[in-house]
C-alpha cells in the first residue's frame, strides 16, 4: 500500500519503479538504509548534517560544477593537511571552547585561566626539562630574546609541584617546526616540569604573528571570502597535572595589531600578556642571558579534574 505521506509515493501510482523518487525520498532513503544497527549517534549526526546540506543546495541553487568545485577543495584541503586551519579560521575551535565555558558555568565549576585553542599545530613528546629551559636552544632566531616565568597553581592558589607545561610557539618565520621542514624536530617545543614551589620558567624569542599559507587551499577560501588570514603573536601552552583539569591556552602579545582581529578568533581577555623589557638578566643566568632582558610573568590557574 502506499500513502500520500509516503517517501516512495509517485503520481504515477504504485507500479512506478521505486528507484525513481522525490529530493525527499532520497533524504528518507540515504538517512534510514542500513543492514546493521550502525552507531546511533553517527547515524543521527550524519542525517542530520546531510539534511541539512540538501537543504542548502536545493535553496541556494548549487549548481554541479559548484558543488565538485567543493569536494575538490574539501579533497585538496585534506591532502595538504590544512582541516585545522579552516575549523579554527570558521570559528569551530572557539565554539567548541565557549560551550566548555558554558558547561562550567552550568555546574558551578570555577573558572580557572581562560582557555584558549589548541589549534592544529601542535606535537606531542616534546623535550622534557625541570623547572627551566630554552625553547630557543640550536635555533638562530632575529627577535627579542624573553623569559616568561610563573607559577601553576590549584583553584585554591595552591601551587601545584610536578606540572607539566607543554609550549610551543613559531619560529621568526611565523612557522612551526615538524610542520615547515625547514626547522630540526621540536624546535621551540619543550616540556617543563613545575618545581616544588610549582614554579617553571623558560627563555626563548619573541615570535611574530602567523599567516596562513598563500596559495593553498585555505588561502583560496579566505580570499575569496575577503577575509585575511593573520593571527597575532601568541605561544601555546597545555598545562596537565594529576587531580588537575587539562589546560589548554595561549598567550598573545599586549600591542599586536591582530589581538582584537585573530583569524581564528582566539584572543581572550586575561591572556594578553606585557613584555617587560630592560629587565636585569641577573638571576636569570642558567638560561644563558646577559644584560638585559624582556620578560613575562604568568601564572596558570587549573581547574578540579
Ligand atoms: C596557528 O599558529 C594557530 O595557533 C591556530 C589556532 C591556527 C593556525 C595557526
Ligand atoms: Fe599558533
Amino acid at each position: 500500500m502506499t500513502t500520500a505521506e509516503s517517501p516512495f509515493s509517485s503520481p504515477q501510482g504504485d507500479n512506478v519503479s521505486k528507484n525513481e523518487m522525490s529530493k525527499q525520498a532520497l533524504l528518507d532513503r540515504v538517512n534510514t538504509v542500513r543492514i546493521a544497527d550502525g552507531n546511533e549517534r553517527v547515524r543521527a549526526l550524519t542525517a542530520r548534517i546531510v539534511g541539512d546540506l540538501f537543504k542548502t543546495i536545493d535553496e541556494m541553487d548549487v549548481q554541479p560544477d559548484e558543488f565538485w568545485a567543493a569536494t575538490d577543495w574539501l579533497a585538496r584541503l585534506g591532502a595538504t593537511g590544512q582541516i585545522g586551519l579552516i575549523t579554527a579560521g570558521l570559528g569551530f575551535d572557539r565554539l567548541l571552547d565557549i560551550r566548555m565555558d558554558e558547561a562550567d558555568e552550568r555546574a558551578g565549576i570555577a573558572k580557572g585561566t581562560p582557555r584558549a585553542i589548541e589549534g592544529p599545530l601542535y606535537v606531542a613528546g616534546a623535550p622534557l626539562s625541570k623547572y627551566e629551559t630554552c625553547l630557543d636552544e640550536g635555533a638562530e632566531l632575529k627577535g627579542e630574546t624573553f623569559v616568561m616565568e610563573g607559577r601553576v597553581l590549584d583553584a585554591k592558589g595552591q601551587p601545584v609541584a610536578g606540572a607539566l607545561v607543554d609550549v610551543w610557539h613559531a619560529n621568526d618565520q611565523g612557522r612551526y617546526s615538524h610542520f615547515d621542514p625547514a626547522q630540526p624536530a621540536y624546535n621551540l617545543r619543550r616540556r617543563i616540569e613545575t618545581d616544588a614551589e610549582g614554579r617553571y620558567r623558560f627563555r626563548s624569542k619573541l615570535p611574530p604573528g602567523y599567516a596562513i599559507p598563500p596559495n593553498s587551499p585555505t588561502s583560496e577560501l579566505f580570499d575569496a571570502l575577503g577575509r585575511h588570514g593573520n593571527r597575532p603573536a601568541h605561544v601555546h601552552f597545555m598545562v596537565a597535572a594529576p587531580g588537575q583539569r587539562l589546560l589548554t591556552t595561549q598567550v598573545n602579545i599586549s600591542g599586536d595589531p591582530y589581538n582584537d582581529d585573530d583569524f581564528a578568533f582566539a584572543t581572550r581577555d586575561g591572556l594578553v600578556v606585557e613584555v617587560e623589557s630592560g629587565v636585569s638578566a641577573a638571576g636569570y643566568e642558567s638560561l644563558g642571558v646577559t644584560g638585559s632582558i624582556g620578560r613575562v610573568r604568568f601564572d596558570f590557574v587549573l581547574q578540579p579534574a
